[in-house]
């Protein structure tokens, strides 16, 4: 450690990334001086000390295509795929999206009041999808045929981490599989540092949707209380004090909550909203360290990695 924290008076690396930061037109930093702290601790904690847990769907996924049109959520898949094929069922998807997707969002209701919905809109999502008993060879095909995309950059992103031996923790409330199939068709494997916690489709012994793993993970409950506490995974990350949170909405700021430490999070926020509601905009600067507005790409949790890479 001493060793690093002379090595790293002798280099520019954080000042260069503050200034980089600060200088980006679609990059918000209410606090620069916590943020270049947050960084210090960071870099001299090192990889080791490094773990990474990110959201998914509008966060290492893309928002929107670069004609402005919205892109695929991981439950997104199944709209898309069974309107084609069941026009019926899928009519069923659509319609509690348009139901429920306005409370998830609506600035009228507070969380509690919102929660009770949230678990009616996955439980009868996901009760259409058990009872239609898809098979895991269908859905890995609705993955291929669908609409999600990463951020530029994404894919380099968690290669890159897995070359330094720093976990990802792939927190989604979305659904887990469909995150999997995607990476595998993307990169080949799922890199040996990427952990999921998820709602997970089980299949019965002939490949066939019967059951989605327990406890259901919806937009308002991704904190500690759905980690099962027991698994190898989670001693493999007690010892990394420093986080570096990913998300790109309201429900993945405590997303670090539950693993105990006493090291720094570093909060990024996607802000994917409309550049007009600058109330929105105030709102992600108070809860994340680093907003970054309507942006495509990895480039700003890369260049952290790198800096944090580059000392040890
Ligand atoms: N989300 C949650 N559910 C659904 C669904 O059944 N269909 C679609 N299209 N979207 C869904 O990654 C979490 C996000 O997934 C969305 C049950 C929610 O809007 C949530 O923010
Ligand atoms: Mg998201």
């Amino acid at each position: 450690e001493a060793e690093c924290i002379e090595q790293l008076k002798k280099t520019d690396a954080i000042p260069l990334l503050m200034n980089f930061l600060l200088n980006q037109e679609n990059v918000l930093c209410r606090d620069p001086t916590t943020v270049a702290a947050k960084l210090r601790k960071m870099v001299i904690g090192g990889a080791g000390k490094t773990v990474v847990i990110s959201d998914f769907d509008y966060t290492l996924s893309r928002f929107e295509n670069e004609q402005g049109e919205r892109l695929s959520t991981t439950h997104g898949v199944f709209d898309d795929n069974v309107m084609r094929l069941k026009p019926e069922l899928g009519q069923k998807f659509i319609d509690l999206k348009a139901k429920y997707y306005p409370i998830e969002f609506s600035p009228k209701l507070t969380m509690e009041e919102k929660i009770p919905h949230m678990e009616t809109w996955w439980g009868t999502s996901h009760g259409l999808i058990i009872n239609e008993k898809f098979s895991k060879s269908t859905i890995e095909e609705f993955v291929r045929q669908s609409r999600i995309v990463f951020r530029d950059g994404a894919e380099d992103f968690i290669q890159s981490l897995d070359a330094h031996n720093i976990p990802l923790v792939i927190f989604s409330a979305g659904i887990g599989n469909i995150i999997e199939y995607f990476l595998q068709q993307k990169l080949g494997a799922i890199p040996r540092n990427t952990h999921f916690i998820s709602n997970m489709i089980l299949f019965d012994e002939e490949d066939k949707a019967c059951a989605f793993s327990e406890p259901l993970i919806h937009t308002f409950c991704k904190n500690s209380s759905v980690i099962q506490k027991e698994t190898s995974f989670f001693h493999e990350i007690a010892g990394r004090v420093n986080v570096i949170l990913l998300g790109d909405s309201m429900g993945d700021i405590h997303m670090d909550v539950g693993v105990e430490r006493d090291g720094p999070t570093l909060k990024v926020g996607y802000y994917n909203g409309s550049l007009e509601d600058t109330e929105a905009m105030e709102h992600y600067e108070q809860v994340y360290d680093i907003v970054l507005v309507r942006d495509p790409t990895f480039t700003v949790a890369q260049k952290i990695v790198d800096v944090i890479n580059s000392t040890h």
